[in-house]
């Protein structure tokens, strides 16, 4: 969840101007807390706070400004955002990130050299007072200041204290080197989207790659840049009273445009002048949760009575229990920790090649995998009685790359003639393919090209009674 909150939120403007008196920002009723409670509930696993936007006023004591909270009347200069809202974070387990604009059009060394300086002192103070960050957001503006200036940024400086103060935080930029804009602020990522993406010789914002390529990524990209679809809930990205949230259907289609195509989703949920998400927000969210998991609570793939491949890496052709049972019972010791290193945080991946039955089993670490050079193969699924469905979940397993280039799905009719309802292009970490609805016995998933063996661990059927395309 982004959290747009500051000036603005008391002034209606998108973009502050920077020379708003401190004492605009004062809430009547901050309460992190309940932003958290709201989030979990909702079902977001983070919480992304604009900490320092484009107007420079800070919601945490910066040393490295006068045009903060501690200037502001609010709680008498004593209150702090950055810490109410991680100490809300880390209670509940929702993860706390911070988006800080490089833009300052208050900051008055904006625009000279020094202001970088400036900037990498704003970020240490915000990167060390309040515990680990799980994602630090560089906008890519970069207007005027003051001064009628701009800041040719230290991308490199800033980037590097982040890794350093954050070793675990990921860096959203235009061009990551976490991850990165998705191009637009609609909601809606490539149809085809890799997660690879050609870095150099670009930077953020104005040296960015172009919307299109930010937006599908490049197949043949040099580093791993997940696209992230940042959008809001309402018409701003600050609240406005004026304003009102999205509608359910909206956000559906937010959601199949970017968790289903390949993308982190960001999703952004402004504060009002009172410090409070405002009560239809909250209400959206749960009526937006409640679709979701009515949508994907039952998996038709389940009932499958019978699976099987073209091709399969190992040549496990004589049935999958045994196998099943073996990896059933690593699966438990290794969520229990037993193949953890103790040194490290990271967990060791034992890939098990294998069956196709590793599509359905509800496991994220196991999977079907085809033989070396085998790069177009098809899984079958048959039910005892048909299915209804209209979407199609499939993930690759990420580990090992993105390759799937080309798919489509077939279902077979009555007579027994089999017919294409989806043809697509990319997989990734996870897709959902919106097709009509249909009824049958049996589905096949083509992959028609992947860029070596494929390696899938989710086909899952669902059916959509909600989301009217
Ligand atoms: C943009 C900003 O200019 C908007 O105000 C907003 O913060 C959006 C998320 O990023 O670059």
């Amino acid at each position: 969840m982004f959290c747009h909150f500051g000036p603005n939120t008391f002034t209606g403007l998108e973009w502050g101007e920077g020379t708003e008196t401190e004492d605009i920002f004062n809430p009547t009723a901050l309460d992190c807390n309940q932003w958290v409670a709201v989030a979990k509930q909702a079902g977001f696993g983070g919480i992304i706070l604009t900490a320092k936007h484009h107007d420079g006023f800070c919601l945490w004591p910066n040393p490295a400004s006068t045009h903060t909270v501690r200037e502001s009347v609010w709680r008498n200069g004593k209150g702090d955002v950055l810490k109410e809202l991680s100490k809300a974070c880390k209670k509940s387990g929702v993860k706390f990130g911070i988006y800080i604009s490089p833009w300052d059009r208050n900051a008055p060394t904006y625009g000279t050299p020094e202001y970088n300086e400036v900037f990498l002192k704003t970020l240490r103070s915000a990167h060390t007072k309040y515990g680990p960050i799980f994602e630090q957001w560089f906008d890519g503006a970069n207007g005027e200041g003051p001064n009628g200036k701009r800041q040719v940024y230290d991308w490199k400086s800033f980037n590097a204290q982040t890794h350093k103060l954050q070793p675990n935080a990921v860096i959203f930029s235009d061009v990551g080197p976490g991850c990165r804009w998705v191009g637009n602020e609609e909601g809606t990522c490539g149809r085809t989207c890799w997660s690879r993406l050609d870095v150099d010789g670009f930077g953020p914002g104005a040296d960015a790659p172009s919307l299109d390529t930010l937006n599908v990524g490049n197949y043949n990209g040099a580093c791993w840049v997940p696209a992230e679809t940042d959008v809001s809930i309402r018409p701003g990205w600050f609240w406005r009273e004026s304003e009102h949230p999205k509608s359910v259907q909206e956000l559906l289609k937010i959601y199949y445009n970017s968790v289903g195509r390949n993308s982190l989703l960001l999703l952004n949920v402004p504060p009002d002048n009172r410090g409070l998400i405002p009560a239809e927000d909250s209400l959206r969210l749960m009526e937006f949760r409640a679709a979701l998991d009515s949508i994907f609570a039952r998996d038709l793939a389940k009932n499958t009575v019978k699976v099987s491949s073209t091709n399969v890496r190992g040549g496990y052709t004589k049935g999958y229990s045994a196998l099943v049972a073996q990896r059933r019972k690593f699966m438990e010791e290794y969520y229990a920790g037993a193949y953890r290193s103790p040194e490290k945080s990271c967990i060791h991946i034992v890939p098990v090649d294998g069956d196709p039955y590793f599509l359905i089993d509800g496991y994220y670490d196991t999977y079907w995998a085809t033989s070396d050079n085998v790069t177009s193969a098809y899984v079958e699924l048959e039910f005892d009685e048909s299915q209804t469905f209209n979407r199609v979940m499939l993930q690759e397993f990420i580990p090992l790359g993105q390759r799937v280039e080309k798919f489509h799905i077939e279902v077979e009719d009555e007579n027994g003639k089999w017919r294409t309802i989806a043809e697509e292009t990319t997989i990734g970490y996870k897709r959902i393919v919106l097709t009509e609805t249909v009824t049958t016995k049996k589905v096949r998933l083509v992959i028609d090209q992947s860029r070596a063996s494929i390696v899938l661990n989710r086909f899952g059927l669902f059916y959509d009674n909600i989301y009217d395309m």
